[in-house]
């Protein structure tokens, strides 16, 4: 019998200290902040061959976020986070069997994902038998022989559940979805399904692509800027650059946020001192602090004002849009007090933005987790579209919608198949290349995968990266269910809690990461994905393996398809001697993907085709941009509680941490802290570092989440906020986005208690 292994989040407990929110984002301390990241992990020789190659034409794709390159790049396009990305992913340190030798997966569950992620890079596939407590070393050949027989010996294919997080280039995630589609199932969860899935169904059916409309150039055209519920500073720190070039052409720059963010407030481009140019750019021009949950009531302010001030595309409307008036009287029997008591923002502070709004030729509107992780995350978004769409802000030079992706290639993923609610067309043309029937019946998200772990529904459940545990709602009940899992199977670069609170059975399958090099029979390959903005572009790794025994995510996948599929149309193996194959085989099986190979190879990449940026055109049912109405959500919460978002610190990259700081909020040494209004702390009489526990309330049950530290912040009162993934035990699997299934990370209602336990910060 397996020892029990533990399901509570093990915590950093280090000293909390607390300095003042910093003001600016960048500038020096940005460089000496990954500095001492790139030399301490990789030492110096690697430093300088991976940073110099990091989005060069030639060299390998960033594995920090999905922000596009500006096509005259610079020698070294910096990025804090970027550089920490690399220097995370490329380290010297190594996780072989001896390791696993030494920790049980007992001990492991003890650890928290900062120490996992820091021990290094895993070198061997690893086996995890039932009842063994230990993972011993297994063979390629081995491990996957026992998978396709498990696959195999299932009753159903849906039985099997394949995640897939946003790393995976387009060749493998494209490979990927044809075996998994060929074996039988759609059951294609992915990190989309908490992250960017409120933006794709809130754009797909009101301008009829489920992406954003802008490309890069289009900030230097644009008069306006609105940047929701985002924390680029932190999360797209190449996007500062933008905004710095938008704004000394004159644009302004709206932010919505319930927190000061210090990226919106002044930014200093570190190139800029080799120019001796010292001086910082303000960003943005208005903040408006909204409560969480409020920019809804926002927008309908904003729209309001819009109506009445003019600057109406009154053509475009007539001609090329539906549903106008019954959205505009939804706006006008809105009262002022309800929009500003909902908002949180004051009526003349709306009325000037949404004058901004009218004036305006050219706006676009930036938005990322603020807006998706909400129940109404999907109308929500609608409720931007019907802000720009009464200007004609999309389609038109320097206006659009950008949604912020955050994965770097969750853009490209989908783009190629990874999607457990593939449209019929997709599957029509898929079938056709691939010359196999394909299921159709939709398979589960990661929520309904969730629930049918929970239901003993599956057998096998693969992860083509990722840290499904950490990333996931509801810790505790996820544990469980995954725990019911008869194999799971982790395709993976670092070690993390997914590793240790897993199935009966586990393995792990280490793979190349981004910045390696890829040598298959031809030669060297490289691989192709897609940014933010819809640019495909090709992406090579340069430095050594980090062991010899790793092998290519795409050469994995094949590799497990040759051996589950019984008869296949499809020479998998061929296709791994050069990736040519894989692009051949794309052209033939993806709309858009014509001649891939050799577009795929241009200087720069190439856009997908995009109808409503590109012609003005919207794939909707009757060939029209919609005009949606919906009502504002209740943003009532009992007395007492709180509203809670979770988010993320500068020192991570979703669930790898890389530290414990977030230097620009002035919080340090310390993640298990709460931001709580300085009145509200008054009302309760708690001092800093007052020791809590939160309990989270949703349908009657209650979660629990002990000893938090209490920090005074800048967030409206009635607002509170902790760090992802250490505060996910507290929510809710069933409180979900309606129509994303997005769980709802940033409203959670909770209650606060004095802790009883006696834990001293170390
Ligand atoms: N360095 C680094 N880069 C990353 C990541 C990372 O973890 N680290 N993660 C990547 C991924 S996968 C993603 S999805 C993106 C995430 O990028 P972001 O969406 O910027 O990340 P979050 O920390 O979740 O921050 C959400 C922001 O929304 C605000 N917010 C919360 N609730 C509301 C609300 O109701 N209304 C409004 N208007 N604002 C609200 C918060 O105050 C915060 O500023 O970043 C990507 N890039
Ligand atoms: N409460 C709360 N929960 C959230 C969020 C939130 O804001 N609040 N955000 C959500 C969002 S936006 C997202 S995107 C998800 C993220 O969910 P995931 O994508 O599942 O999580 P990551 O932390 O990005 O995954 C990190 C792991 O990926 C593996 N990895 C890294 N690079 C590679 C690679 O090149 N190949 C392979 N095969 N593996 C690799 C490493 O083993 C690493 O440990 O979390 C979601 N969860
Ligand atoms: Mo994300």
């Amino acid at each position: 019998m397996r020892k029990p292994v533990s399901h509570n989040v093990p915590l950093d407990n280090n000293r909390l200290r607390l300095g003042k929110p910093k003001k600016k984002a960048a500038g020096i301390p940005a460089v000496i902040s990954s500095a001492k990241h790139s030399l301490k992990k990789m030492g110096i020789t690697r430093t300088v061959k991976s940073l110099a190659m990091v989005n060069q034409k030639s060299g390998f794709d960033c594995p920090g976020c999905a922000w596009p390159d500006p096509e005259h790049r610079t020698h070294f396009e910096f990025c804090e986070n970027g550089a920490k990305a690399v220097a995370d992913e490329a380290t010297k340190a190594r996780v072989g069997p001896d390791f696993f030798k030494k920790f049980s997966i007992q001990d492991l569950a003890g650890k928290s994902d900062f120490w996992l992620n820091n021990q290094g890079r895993i070198t061997e596939p690893m086996f995890l038998d039932k009842d063994s407590n230990h993972y011993l070393p297994i063979s390629w050949d081995d491990a996957l022989d026992k998978i396709s027989d498990k696959l195999n010996s299932l009753e159903n294919p849906n039985q099997a559940v394949f995640y897939t997080s946003g790393r995976t280039s387009n060749e493998a995630a494209f490979l990927y979805q044809a075996f998994i589609r060929s074996f039988g199932t759609n059951n294609l969860p992915d990190c989309s399904n908490m992250c960017h899935e409120s933006s794709g169904k809130g754009l797909g059916s009101t301008i009829g692509i489920g992406k954003g409309t802008v490309t890069l150039e289009d900030f230097n055209h644009s008069e306006l800027i609105l940047v929701i519920g985002q924390n680029p500073g932190t999360n797209h720190p190449r996007m500062l650059t933008a905004l710095r070039d938008a704004k000394r052409k004159g644009s302004k720059i709206i932010h919505i946020n319930p927190l000061p963010e210090a990226g919106l407030e002044r930014f200093k481009h570190p190139q800029d001192y080799m120019n001796l140019d010292f001086k910082s750019t303000k960003l943005s021009d208005f903040h408006l602090q909204v409560k969480i949950g409020g920019d809804a009531a926002l927008m309908k302010g904003l729209i309001k004002v819009h109506l009445e001030s003019g600057g109406m595309d009154l053509d475009f409307i007539n001609n090329s849009t539906t549903g106008f008036q019954s959205m505009c009287d939804e706006v006008k029997n809105t009262p002022w007090d309800v929009i500003v008591q909902d908002s949180g923002v004051k009526r003349d502070l709306i009325e000037k933005v949404g004058e901004l709004c009218s004036r305006s030729k050219a706006t676009i509107a930036c938005w990322a987790m603020g807006l998706t992780q909400h129940r109404n995350g999907v109308s929500v978004i609608q409720e931007v579209v019907n802000l720009l769409l009464i200007g004609g802000h999309v389609g038109r030079k320097g206006a659009g919608f950008c949604p912020v992706r955050g994965h770097s290639n969750v853009q490209g993923d989908r783009t190629v198949g990874i999607w457990e609610a593939p449209s019929d067309s997709f599957l029509d043309r898929m079938e056709m290349g691939l010359k196999v029937s394909l299921p159709r019946k939709h398979g589960y998200d990661v929520v309904k995968a969730i629930k049918a772990m929970d239901g003993n529904k599956v057998g096998v459940f693969f992860c083509m990266g990722g840290n499904f545990i950490s990333a996931t709602p509801d810790t505790r009940f996820t544990a469980n269910a995954l725990s019911k899992v008869d194999m799971v199977v982790q395709v993976s670069t670092k070690l993390n809690r997914s590793h240790a609170v897993t199935g009966k059975e586990a393995l792990i399958l280490p793979c190349l990461g981004r910045t390696e090099l890829d040598v298959q029979k031809s030669g060297e390959q490289f691989v192709s994905v897609e940014n933010s903005m819809g640019i495909v572009h090709m992406s090579k790794g340069n430095l050594k393996p980090a062991s010899k025994y790793l092998r290519s995510e795409p050469w994995i996948v094949s590799s497990l398809a040759e051996k589950t599929l019984d008869k296949s149309p499809i020479s998998w193996m061929k296709m791994i001697e050069s990736y040519d194959g894989i692009r051949d085989l794309m052209s033939d099986c993806l709309a858009g993907f014509e001649d891939y190979n050799s577009r795929v190879k241009q200087d720069n990449g190439f856009y997908l085709p995009n109808p409503p940026r590109d012609e003005r055109k919207f794939d909707t049912n009757d060939g029209k941009a919609h005009f949606t109405t919906h009502k504002l959500p209740n943003l009532e919460v009992d007395e007492g509680r709180y509203v809670m978002m979770t988010l993320r610190s500068h020192d991570q990259y979703n669930t790898t941490i890389y530290g414990l700081d977030d230097r620009y909020r002035g919080i340090k040494g310390n993640r298990r802290i709460l931001m709580i209004n300085s009145i509200d702390m008054l009302d309760r009489n708690w001092k800093t570092r007052q020791r809590i526990d939160i309990t989270s309330h949703f349908e009657g049950q209650t979660r629990v989440s002990q000893n938090w530290l209490v920090i005074p912040y800048d967030i409206p009162s009635g607002n509170i906020a902790a760090y992802f993934p250490e505060a996910n035990e507290l929510v809710p699997l069933n409180s979900t986005a309606e129509l994303s299934n997005t769980p709802t990370s940033k409203w959670i209602i909770c209650s606060l208690s004095e802790s009883n336990s006696s834990d001293e910060e170390e």
